[in-house]
């Protein structure tokens, strides 16, 4: 486009490039989810159908973003991981997290046509996400990041399960509910569920306990021999790399992320 004499305007915009070989982390979560869930009568304290949507919505933002080497969420929320060496947007932060807010909130509001039709969405009432972008500076925390998501996950499950228990089989109202469990630990939860209610909390489906944690899945020997353990690639191997980013397998697990393993068994998430 020709220069204008209103082209200096451009100079008031400002970008924040994200620190470079760091991982960046794009968080989305539910606007109001509270009253959203109330509005669509979500089931309690797990509504399955409304999971399957966030988590429909999660493997299609992988398939979408190649970048993305593992994603976690639960509740209304879902975490984003980028391989460190990523350079989407520039690592402009603005168009990341603008582009993951947007880009989730239309996957979610197109799955939920899909998986609930019997439920359609009023325009008062649509799903949007926000999203922000937190910069780690190495592995270990990027571990820890998932660690706090996943315990974040158990606390919550375990008390909303107590919660409701108590109020739709055990007669309280949610008044009540909420003293009984002042002060509890996770080990009282537990006796509440079992003595009163004949609930063995460990035989909860893992998705709820858990939380959903999708990743791409290369075998080992493929990733050492694509070099996707280096960090200096070629243009021509950084082409190569994008193409087996695009044809990995996408791969739900509904498991431990606290401990080592799940970790050390897929050390390419991490490169
Ligand atoms: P925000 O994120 O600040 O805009 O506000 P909220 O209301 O989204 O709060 P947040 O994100 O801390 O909590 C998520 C809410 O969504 C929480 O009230 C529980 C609700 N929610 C999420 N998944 C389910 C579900 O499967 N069943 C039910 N009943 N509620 C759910
Ligand atoms: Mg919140
Ligand atoms: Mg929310
Ligand atoms: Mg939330
Ligand atoms: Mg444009």
């Amino acid at each position: 486009m020709a220069n204008s004499k209103y082209e200096y305007v451009k100079n008031f915009e400002r970008e924040n490039h994200l620190l470079p070989s760091c991982y960046i982390l794009i968080r989305v979560d539910g606007r109001g989810f509270h009253k959203f869930s109330a509005h669509y009568e979500f089931a309690k304290p797990n509504d399955a159908a409304a999971l399957q949507v966030m988590n429909q919505a999660a493997e299609q933002m992988m398939r979408q973003f190649p970048d993305i080497s593992v994603c976690y969420g639960d509740s209304d929320e879902y975490s984003f991981l980028l391989r460190r060496n990523c350079e989407l947007f520039e690592r402009r932060e603005s168009k990341l997290t603008s582009t993951f807010a947007s880009t989730f909130s239309a996957l979610y509001q197109f799955y939920w046509r899909e998986v609930i039709p019997e439920k359609p969405l009023t325009v008062e009432r649509l799903p949007t996400f926000d999203a922000r972008c937190v910069v780690y500076p190495n592995a270990e925390i990027v571990r820890d990041y998932f660690r706090w998501r996943q315990v974040d996950c158990h606390i919550n499950n375990l008390y909303n399960t107590t919660f409701w228990y108590l109020v739709l089989h055990g007669g309280m109202t949610t008044k009540e509910a909420e003293n009984r469990l002042i002060g509890t630990l996770a080990s009282d939860k537990h006796e509440i569920l079992f003595s009163q209610f004949q609930l063995n909390y460990n035989n909860e489906p893992e998705a709820y306990k858990k939380g959903t944690t999708i990743c791409r899945e290369y075998s080992v020997v493929d990733a050492i021999e694509g070099g996707m353990m280096k960090m200096e690639l070629s243009e021509r191997q950084k082409q190569r790399e994008e193409k087996k980013r695009k044809k990995a397998k996408v791969v739900v697990h509904h498991t431990d992320i606290i401990n080592d393993k799940f970790w050390n068994e897929r050390p390419w998430l991490l490169q």
